[in-house]
């Protein structure tokens, strides 16, 4: 059969709610043709439709602490990096995190670096923080802060922490050696699966572009069925200055977009990013249309924040906002969905695993 067709009839299998398996993974990640890469898209969004209608979620990003510990090679605040680096205090993120809910976010993601100040007080201010947070604000939150002990997740689950973010970036143990440079494979995936365990949703994912075949990101959307992700992400791969990895260029988005595509035909009840982090608002639309149906790294335009992997782009002339974000959104007939369309959702033990097969 002409590949063509078997793209197609694989597209046709999981929009039925068959499961597919890495052979069809691979097979779809390979689509070049522009109709069945539209037919991707449109297969995706339909499941999403059907579950989610015309809503979509947004998440407010409160990077806090840029400093860390770790050297992963891609990433523009590892340790060796010489760059200007903030630590917010306990008052500014709790002002900027009101600010945050009063624009309209339905989660809060507080992230920092593995920055040795929390570790050295066993997170005493950032649970602190949590409480307030959740107290007189009363969202949703999401940590994420980098591999944690049992005991210090233990102590945000029984806060009521609803998140843990913790993404692997490839589930090939080699590769992940030389982009998590000196960092353990095993740790950072059971400090993910005990947060499970204690009760908290957990988010997975992947960086593309970052030297994995296709064979490696089929394992990776395996892998997050797998361990019952709530939320899968992928973002491509964008080259930071004086890192190890500053001559490796972007990426082609199509792969983005057909893993995001992919993403929503094998776990239609997941939730997945668009993240504004990789292209700015200027790539919101085209992951919306791929199947995602959550605005990742809206953040407050001129506090002195920063994104992980887009550290200024259309931060400080307010073009990631919600503001900006519901422009476009209603452009697309899309709508944002109210907070408590948020909380009845992620309080409904929802999880990427497939359930209607
Ligand atoms: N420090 C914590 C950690 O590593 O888990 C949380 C923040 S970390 C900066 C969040 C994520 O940003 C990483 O897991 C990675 O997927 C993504 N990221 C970092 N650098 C990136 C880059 N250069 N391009 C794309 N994504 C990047
Ligand atoms: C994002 N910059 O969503 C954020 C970050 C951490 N939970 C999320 C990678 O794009
Ligand atoms: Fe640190 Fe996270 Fe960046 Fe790795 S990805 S260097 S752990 S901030």
């Amino acid at each position: 059969m002409a590949r063509n067709h078997i793209q197609e009839e694989y597209i046709n299998k999981a929009a039925k709610g068959r499961m597919l398996n890495k052979h069809e993974i691979v097979e779809l990640l390979l689509i070049e043709d522009e109709d069945r890469l539209q037919a991707l898209f449109e297969a995706a969004r339909k499941i999403k439709q059907k579950i989610f209608s015309n809503k979509v979620f947004l998440y407010g990003f409160l990077y806090f602490s840029t400093w860390c510990r770790n050297d992963c090679n891609f990433c523009y605040f590892r340790k060796s990096n010489v760059i200007d680096r903030y630590r917010k205090t306990p008052a500014e993120v709790l002002d900027i995190a009101k600010r945050l809910a009063d624009s309209g976010v339905h989660l809060i993601d507080l992230t920092m670096g593995e920055d040795m100040k929390y570790h050295a007080e066993n997170f005493e201010s950032l649970l602190d923080i949590v409480e307030r947070i959740k107290k007189s604000i009363g969202l949703p939150v999401m940590i994420s802060t980098g591999v944690l002990k049992n005991e210090i997740i233990d102590a945000f689950a029984k806060l009521g922490t609803e998140w843990y973010a913790l993404y692997q970036e490839t589930h090939n143990r080699e590769l992940f050696k030389k982009l998590r440079v000196f960092q353990d494979y095993d740790e950072r995936m059971n400090a993910k699966l005990y947060a499970q365990r204690k009760g908290m949703l957990i988010e997975e994912g992947i960086l593309t572009g970052v030297g994995e075949t296709l064979e490696d990101i089929a394992e990776s959307l395996l892998a997050m069925g797998k361990i019952n992700a709530n939320q899968v992400r992928v973002m491509s791969f964008i080259p930071q200055k004086g890192t190890p990895m500053e001559n490796i260029k972007t990426p082609d988005r199509n792969m983005e977009l057909k893993i995001i595509a992919i993403l929503r035909l094998m776990y239609p009840y997941a939730l997945i990013p668009a993240s504004l982090d990789v292209d700015g608002i200027s790539g919101l639309k085209n992951r919306i249309r791929a199947g995602a149906n959550v605005v990742t790294s809206i953040i407050p335009p001129k506090e002195g924040l920063m994104g992980v992997a887009q550290n200024s782009k259309d931060v400080d002339d307010g073009g990631r906002t919600v503001e900006g974000v519901r422009t476009i959104l209603s452009e697309m007939g899309m709508e944002l969905a109210t907070v408590q369309e948020y909380r009845s959702y992620i309080e409904n033990n929802f999880h990427a695993r497939r359930i209607c097969s």
